[in-house]
């Protein structure tokens, strides 16, 4: 068996793994050939009648070749096409045999097999990365008992509270039709029009202006399954349940100009690091968290659990880590991995079943139905990553694609023929609709247990920190001052904004160039409606740990003269600690230190920008700093890397660079001696200085240092 670069860590152990080894295409040392297998001895030129005359239709192989690539491509995903996968596997700490009887989730001697994708929403498969958006956190175990999807966002609520407003909702959030501008931005008319006449937004769209929409990386988001699901146990009794992913590196995000910038220089920031981070060996790793709520109190927390719009905060119902997700293979190939595989809310397996919230309702018919088109037939859970490691039998039959050969007469139950094969499987083991009585009129109606719009909305705000809390006014200035139309500026800000929070309607209202708006005399709550908390600190990203900097990247500036021993010293305990430290410099050739060392440097002033570190480090050395001060784009590395807020590390001479960078105004004054490390400037008056290196990684675990942005203007 012939496996990646990465499986000498990761054999393939994985059930799933070895179930998709007889469909990897190993091209090593064989010969090419037509899809029938026939051998081919020359491909560059087509068969002519002469060296000079037309091509002739005979020419099977060029028929063949030119057929399949006219064909390669197939629908992209109507929303989340842009994305990124890998495998891993997830392991369940201890028996949850209490609450559900999925054996996933009761066994813990069991490693179940995954299958992960990322994605953004808006924009198409070709976009940016780094784009302010919600992303998509989707898993596929594939369990013993079958596939269970949770295909979730890192944001715990939704824009809308009935899938039959999904399309509207998605036709306004995607590029205008008329001219199908813009690509995967949110900051148009169409989807403020939407947002300022459909109030059921306001809680989602100010997590969409937060910080969690533009995530440092895959690695460093959080995961929600939204909905509030049921888990089952194998005495039939239900709990509410929402699921959590954790990741363990914390959750981190970048800042707004940074993001735009990354759009440019690297699209691929995240697909990057999540393939990089798992080619090294650094697995990204998430928990799995549940909030477990008995099925009586579906009302009991001022909202309706059944309402995708509302968060149960953990401050109420804590957060209870069940087991841990750890990707540890990138797919072989993006297509037949990545772009196949096909998600569906309604795979659940014995042990978990749905709840009636609208919106997940309508996600149960919407991802098989999508699938048809994308993936042009009914038999796309036969394709390999979609298929189960549990067996499969059944009397499904025909359709575009079919790939396994059914070899029973009988193809219809019940069957005498066939022996009556397949059995029905036994009650307790197969999958029971849990039985609820469900007693109404048929009716086109929301329950009015849904009717708050804005008290959680007003709930996240104020749970935020300072810095949070003008990011997401920031970012509100930014996206509906992009909005062409004044009615729809002043209609965000008079009948929503104005709705959660004054001082941020009014900050947004000059800023959008909107009349004031007025002090609302009774807030729009309904009355059954309350926040059992004034505020929940779990929403805010910063108050998550900060106390790691495994796996974060650190530029490293030098030019001819640097301080090789410190750099040596300081990389040392940087890397011990699981960072990574790339050199920079002036080009790729070696570059020489004034203590007799050379380095290679990695990346050039003009291949990296400060955009794609968490840190930079600039060694001392006078004729070292002296020329990196000659190169604009070496001293713009240490501007943008202050104006955004990252740690910086500037050992004796490199301490200048702030000056030139035109911002050591901004910066606290350099030590005399010794070093400092405030607002995460870790300078030293000489080079080698002791403490410096541990400084310096301190201000990275702290990833930003919001104290430099500059206050807002007067
Ligand atoms: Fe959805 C894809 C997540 C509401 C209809 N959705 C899709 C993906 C994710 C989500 C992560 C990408 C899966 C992948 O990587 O292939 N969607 C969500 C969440 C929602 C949500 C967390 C709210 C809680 N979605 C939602 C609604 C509908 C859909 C209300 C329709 C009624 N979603 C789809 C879809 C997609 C999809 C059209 C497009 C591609 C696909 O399914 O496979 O069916």
């Amino acid at each position: 068996m012939r496996l990646r670069k990465t499986s000498a860590k990761n054999p393939p152990t994985s059930l799933k793994s070895q179930a998709l080894e007889p469909y990897r295409m190993h091209p090593e040392g064989q010969t090419l050939t037509t899809d029938q297998g026939i051998p081919i001895s020359e491909t560059d030129n087509s068969l002519k009648a002469g060296v000079r005359g037309p091509t002739l239709l005979e020419d099977f192989h060029f028929r063949e070749k030119m057929m399949r690539f006219d064909h390669e491509r197939i629908p992209e995903r109507v929303v989340h096409a842009r994305g990124s996968g890998a495998h891993g596997y997830f392991q369940v700490y201890k028996s949850l045999e209490k609450y559900t009887q999925a054996r996933f989730l009761t066994d813990p001697s069991l490693r179940t097999p995954v299958f992960v994708r990322f994605s953004t929403v808006g924009g198409s498969r070709g976009s940016a990365d780094t784009v302010r958006d919600v992303r998509g956190f989707a898993t596929k175990f594939y369990t013993p008992e079958g596939n269970f999807d949770l295909v979730g966002n890192n944001i715990p609520v939704f824009f809308i509270q009935d899938g039959i407003k999904f399309p509207d909702f998605v036709h306004s959030v995607k590029p205008e039709p008329h001219n199908e501008i813009p690509q995967a931005s949110s900051a148009h008319d169409s989807l403020w029009d939407f947002v300022s006449l459909v109030p059921e937004t306001a809680h989602m769209v100010m997590w969409l202006m937060s910080d969690r929409a533009i995530p440092r990386s895959y690695r460093m988001m959080e995961g929600f399954g939204v909905h509030t699901f049921r888990l089952v146990n194998a005495e039939g009794k239900a709990h509410l349940v929402k699921f959590h992913w954790k990741p363990l590196l914390g959750t981190h995000s970048l800042v707004w100009d940074e993001a735009q910038k990354l759009s440019g220089i690297d699209p691929d920031f995240h697909r990057r690091d999540l393939w990089d981070a798992i080619e090294a060996g650094n697995f990204p790793e998430y928990e799995l968290g549940l909030q477990l709520i008995p099925e009586e109190d579906v009302l009991k927390y001022g909202f309706d659990l059944l309402d995708a719009t509302k968060v149960l905060p953990e401050e109420l119902v804590p957060v209870q880590r069940v087991g841990k997700l750890t990707l540890d293979r990138n797919p072989d190939n993006f297509f037949a991995e990545t772009e196949q595989v096909a998600f569906c809310v309604a795979n659940v397996v014995p042990g978990i079943d749905f709840t009636n919230d609208p919106l997940l309702q309508a996600r149960l018919f919407s991802y098989l139905d999508t699938q048809l088109t994308r993936l042009g037939g009914p038999n796309f859970a036969e394709l390999p990553i979609n298929k189960p490691v549990a067996p499969v039998h059944n009397h499904q039959q025909d359709g575009f694609g079919r790939q396994t050969i059914p070899t029973s007469r009988a193809n219809y139950h019940p069957n005498s023929l066939g022996g009556g094969c397949p059995f029905l499987a036994n009650p307790r083991q197969g999958f029971t609709h849990r039985q609820e009585r469900v007693d109404g009129h048929k009716i086109r109606q929301r329950s009015e247990s849904f009717n708050d719009h804005f008290s959680q909305a007003t709930l996240f705000y104020k749970s935020l920190t300072k810095p949070e809390q003008e990011h997401l006014v920031a970012a509100l200035e930014f996206e509906i001052g992009k909005v062409e139309r004044a009615e729809i500026r002043e209609r965000v800000v008079h009948q929503v904004l104005v709705n959660i929070d004054f001082d941020v309607a009014t900050r947004v209202a000059r800023a959008v160039g909107v009349p004031p708006p007025k002090p609302l005399k009774a807030p729009k709550v309904s009355k059954r409606s309350r926040n059992m908390v004034d505020t929940s600190p779990a929403l805010s990203i910063e108050h998550g740990p900060r106390d790691s900097i495994k796996t974060r990247k650190v530029a490293a500036l030098v030019a001819d003269g640097f301080a090789g021993k410190e750099l040596a010293h300081v990389r040392k305990r940087l890397e011990a600690l699981g960072a990574t430290v790339e050199v920079v410099g002036p080009t790729l050739s070696p570059v020489k230190s004034g203590d007799g060392q050379e380095e290679v440097p990695l990346k050039t002033f003009l291949t990296a920008s400060s955009v794609m570190y968490d840190a930079i480090y600039v060694p001392g050395g006078a004729k070292s700093v002296e020329a990196l001060k000659r190169v604009p784009l070496a001293v713009d590395f240490v501007r943008e890397a202050f104006i955004h807020c990252k740690p910086l590390a500037l050992s004796g001479e490199a301490s200048a660079l702030l000056d030139t960078a035109g911002v050591s105004q901004l910066a606290p004054p350099p030590p005399a001696k010794g070093v400092d490390g405030a607002m995460g400037v870790v300078r030293s008056a000489k080079t080698e200085t002791k403490g410096f290196s541990q400084l310096f990684a301190d201000a990275i675990a702290a990833h930003r240092h919001w104290a430099r942005e500059a206050p807002p203007p007067a």
